[in-house]
């Protein structure tokens, strides 16, 4: 059978959308010397100098609007993962003999270390990251994150040994195509999100379900035992299983019991790991991506004091619940990341003060009435809404029931949304961005958005949070 590499070396190669992930991966064709085209819907100015970058490795360009016309030419496309493969131009070269690949796939195909994915709706960076530093010191050569959350993994195959561990923060546009399972997956919460690029809900837990699909018995899934999705991989899966939960006990996994976070290892008795107040990270739904971590730090091989010691070093990732700066006594809180209603209710609910929540941002299909009955029933002193769906998340507050804060629907930018945020918080309040939206329209991506907030409020004169 012909290796991956001797496929790459027979085919005319599309990289089809040029960002983070298909530069890592020009780049690691260019040093093969095996040619390549690009097709991209940025208009040529914006991705000038293409034949100065890739040089002769670079065949032929498509890009504008017209990128998509020519896929029918190559034997094999490389797919950012913003484009989904069931769109009908790719599905159309499919049918004509095209093989649609990406990134990710190809690096799971030559990987010689062993692959441990971390997906979900939300909690994957943050469970991603702290597993990573539970194992740091743990039984590999090497541990490397990477993935969705915004290293490609492709860069640093060479390093590579079979001694090392990847671990991988998997999205469902990456995992939508998959025909191979990681040795060790994590399945987190599976909500509602990504519906303008996933037909419907059934669509996008298949994607996420790939993650364990086809996992052999020598494999270890650990599912998220309070979500009655991620529950159900576990009946496609012939791997070895653990869960997790932030509720109850579980059978073998780790788990948050009143106050401490415990492990129950296959075939033994529940032992402590750490105190509740070990983990930095706010809110409950961080009790429940440590434990995530804890049973996938446990099947990768750490020892419980290993597990113990990343949880109380790990403060957490920029962009999720980070405090990034004071007025006086009101604190600021960046969880750009959020966005999704489901991950701003989770952050509303780590707050004990009351709030000035800042939310709103660009459509993907969301349901507002679950995050209008959490504002509604919160202390929220007001609600600073933004961007395309604003109206749509004031209609949801007024309809779960009589919100007795201000509503205020009239800025157009961050400068102005965190002007009304101080006007409207009092000392001891907590200012929180938890869009509960995508960023598209008024910002390039959350992490652009999230700093655009927190220029905002130094701007304004905030001196710096101390760190957690
Ligand atoms: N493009 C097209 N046509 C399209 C869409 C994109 O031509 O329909 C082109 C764009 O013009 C651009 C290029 O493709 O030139 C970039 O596309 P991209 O943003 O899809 O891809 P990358 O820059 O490679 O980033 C991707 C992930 N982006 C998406 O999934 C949309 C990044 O996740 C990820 O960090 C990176 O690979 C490394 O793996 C971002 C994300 O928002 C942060 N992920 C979603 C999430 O977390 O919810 C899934």
């Amino acid at each position: 059978m012909a290796s991956p590499l001797d496929n790459l070396r027979n085919s005319r190669i599309a990289l089809l959308g040029l960002g983070v992930e298909n530069r890592a991966l020009a780049r690691f064709l260019q040093e093969r010397h095996l040619s390549f085209s690009i097709c991209d819907a940025r208009p040529p100015d914006d991705l000038n100098d293409l034949e100065r970058e890739y040089g002769d490795t670079l065949r032929e360009w498509h890009l504008g609007p017209a990128y998509l016309n020519t896929l029918g030419r190559f034997d094999l496309i490389f797919r950012t993962p913003g484009i989904s493969p069931l769109r009908p131009e790719l599905q159309r070269a499919r049918s004509r003999g095209t093989h649609i690949s990406s990134q990710t796939r190809l690096f799971a195909a030559l990987s010689p270390a062993p692959l441990l994915g971390v997906t979900g709706t939300k909690g994957k960076g943050t469970t991603s990251s702290l597993i990573a530093e539970m194992l740091c010191d743990g039984p590999y050569r090497q541990v490397h994150l990477a993935g969705n959350i915004g290293q490609p993994p492709i860069a640093f195959l060479d390093q590579l040994s079979d001694r090392d561990l990847v671990i991988l923060e998997l999205s469902s546009f990456q995992l939508i195509d998959w025909e191979t399972s990681p040795h060790i997956a994590v399945a987190l919460n599976v909500t509602r999100d990504h519906l303008d690029y996933h037909a419907d809900l059934d669509k996008y837990i298949a994607a996420k379900r790939n993650i364990a699909r086809f996992q052999t018995t020598d494999d270890w899934l650990i599912a998220d035992r309070d979500c009655p999705t991620a529950r159900t991989f576990a009946d496609t899966s012939r791997a070895r299983q653990l869960s997790f939960s932030a509720v109850a006990e579980v059978e073998a996994g780790a788990w948050t019991s009143a106050d401490h976070l415990q492990l129950h290892r296959p075939a033994s008795v529940s032992e402590p790991v750490c105190a509740l107040s070990a983990i930095l990270l706010k809110g409950r739904h961080n009790w429940s991506n440590a434990a995530a971590a804890a049973a996938a730090a446990m099947a990768a091989g750490a020892t419980t004091e290993q597990i113990a010691a990343g949880i109380r070093r790990f403060r957490g990732l920029p962009h999720r619940l980070e405090k990034v700066g004071t007025f006086g006594g009101i604190t600021c809180y960046d969880d750009s990341l959020a966005t999704t209603p489901d991950a701003a209710v989770a952050a509303i609910r780590a707050f004990d003060q009351p709030l000035v929540l800042i939310a709103g941002g660009s459509s993907k299909g969301a349901d507002f009435a679950e995050l209008g009955r959490m504002i509604v029933g919160a202390s929220i002193r007001a609600v600073i809404l933004i961007g395309e769906e604003a109206d749509r998340i004031e209609t949801a507050i007024r309809t779960a029931g009589n919100f007795t804060g201000d509503i205020d629907t009239s800025c157009d930018s961050m400068q102005a949304a965190v002007t009304s945020a101080r006007r409207h918080a009092q000392t001891g309040d907590a200012i929180l961005l938890s869009p509960a939206c995508a960023s598209f329209g008024m910002f390039a991506n959350y992490k652009d958005r999230g700093e655009r907030f927190r220029n905002e409020v130094m701007r304004q004169g905030s001196t710096k949070a101390e760190p957690l």
